[in-house]
């Protein structure tokens, strides 16, 4: 209980950090996006992962505060990354969005904040988790429509963990599936079946692939052969505050 209020005062006094882990293209190695991680460095008793926090600000109503504020702080973020690093600034960056923030006010908060911040809607790529676009399909469909209007990108997160079926997969409007780090993890086991069977389904859909979790270069080269978009982990790099990501990026294009 006393978490919740020191939750609540950590978003007003934005003291919620974002840190920032560079995504590559394995088309040519180099970084394209990044996506946008909150991180909460509580004074007394330190870092509180957001596998506690979120959930946490979920069943306390904070999520929509704290989803402003990720939201917010991403976006001017990339546009100061844009003054300072030029063409060199990350193309993209991939902002996590819980079930509970799919509702009728996303898209015009999404518009609202691109915006104020001066930012092309591709700027920005929202991902879901698949267990929440599931929780009320129908619903999410319709937030998902209305995001892809506005011109943002949609990234299923965690996919192949949540039982969606394939079918109704086929009419949703996303672009990216993000291949669940289990299945990465599978690689170093000589199990590549289930990475490469959702590669090879998301190009036959038309969809990129961004493998997260990639934490060994041989899972890197083998995703790479299986033809997976986009890499993300921590054997390419770790999640940065938006300082050493700038620096990162100028060191790193
Ligand atoms: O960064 P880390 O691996 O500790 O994140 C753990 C989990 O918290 C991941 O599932 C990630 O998607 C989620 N998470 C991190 N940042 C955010 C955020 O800003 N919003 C939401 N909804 N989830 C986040
Ligand atoms: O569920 P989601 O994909 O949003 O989770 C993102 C989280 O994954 C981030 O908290 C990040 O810290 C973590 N992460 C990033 N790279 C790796 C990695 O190579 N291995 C593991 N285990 N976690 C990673
Ligand atoms: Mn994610
Ligand atoms: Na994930």
């Amino acid at each position: 209980l006393r978490l919740v209020t020191e939750l609540r005062d950590a978003i007003e006094r934005r003291e919620i950090q974002m840190y920032y882990q560079p995504i590559f293209s394995t088309r040519d190695g180099r970084p394209v996006a990044v996506e946008s991680l909150a991180r909460w460095t509580h004074a007394e008793r330190g870092p509180i992962s957001p596998v506690v926090f979120v959930p946490l600000a979920e069943e306390s109503g904070l999520i929509i505060g704290l989803g402003r504020l990720v939201l917010d702080e991403t976006c001017r973020q990339l546009a100061e990354w844009d003054q300072l690093l030029g063409p060199a600034a990350p193309r993209r960056a991939n902002v996590n969005v819980s079930a509970l923030q799919l509702d009728d006010n996303l898209a015009a908060q999404v518009a609202d904040v691109l915006e104020r911040h001066g930012l092309a809607p591709s700027r920005i790529q929202i991902e879901i988790t698949e267990s929440a676009l599931m929780k009320d399909p129908a619903s999410a469909r319709e937030v998902l429509d209305q995001l892809r209007a506005l011109g943002v990108e949609l990234a299923i997160d965690d996919f192949g963990t949540g039982y969606s079926s394939l079918a109704y997969l086929r009419h949703l409007p996303v672009d990216c599936l993000k291949v669940d780090r289990s299945f990465v993890a599978e690689l170093s086991d000589g199990h590549s079946e289930i990475a490469s069977a959702v590669i090879a389904m998301a190009h036959n859909l038309n969809l990129c692939t961004v493998a997260e979790g990639v934490e060994t270069l041989e899972q890197a080269e083998e995703l790479t052969r299986l033809g997976a978009t986009y890499l993300q982990g921590f054997s390419l790099a770790q999640p940065m505050t938006g300082g050493h990501t700038a620096a990162w990026f100028a060191a790193h294009s």
